[in-house]
């Protein structure tokens, strides 16, 4: 529940920037720009499982004005927004999985596959 149109809007936002930072993480270690830290591609790999579910609640209607670059398409096209939020849902599950699983190879093998949900979305969905 919010208050007012810019908390949903901060409420979204900020949690697409918790999974971007975690999902930054996950890429970093997967593209060997950073050392693989088990420990810490374990807590991202929770981060991303939830933060993905996170964000969809604040796309209620009266949003689409603000500190938004949301396109008007999120309520007009509702059914296909809402396969994007599950296809990336269900993309961050699995990315979740390797990331908790241990395995470096396993990451690897993952994050590329399930990465491009995030811009398939922002493609169809989001301004610029
Ligand atoms: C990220 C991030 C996104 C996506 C996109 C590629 O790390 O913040 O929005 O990846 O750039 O799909």
């Amino acid at each position: 529940n919010f208050q007012k149109p810019e908390d949903a809007i901060k409420y979204r936002r900020s949690a697409l920037t918790v999974l971007a930072a975690h999902f930054g993480t996950l890429g970093a270690m997967a593209n060997g720009r950073a050392p693989y830290d088990a420990a810490q591609a374990a807590k991202s790999g929770d981060v991303v499982a939830l933060a993905s579910t996170l964000p969809w609640a604040g796309f209620i209607a009266g949003t689409d004005k603000g500190e938004t670059r949301a396109k008007p398409e999120i309520w007009t096209e509702q059914a296909k927004f809402k396969e994007h939020q599950d296809r990336l849902v269900d993309n961050m599950q699995k990315l979740s999985a390797a990331a908790k699983s241990g395995s470096l190879d396993q990451l690897k093998a993952a994050w590329g596959p399930n990465s491009g949900s995030c811009k398939a979305c922002h493609d169809n969905f989001r301004k610029d």
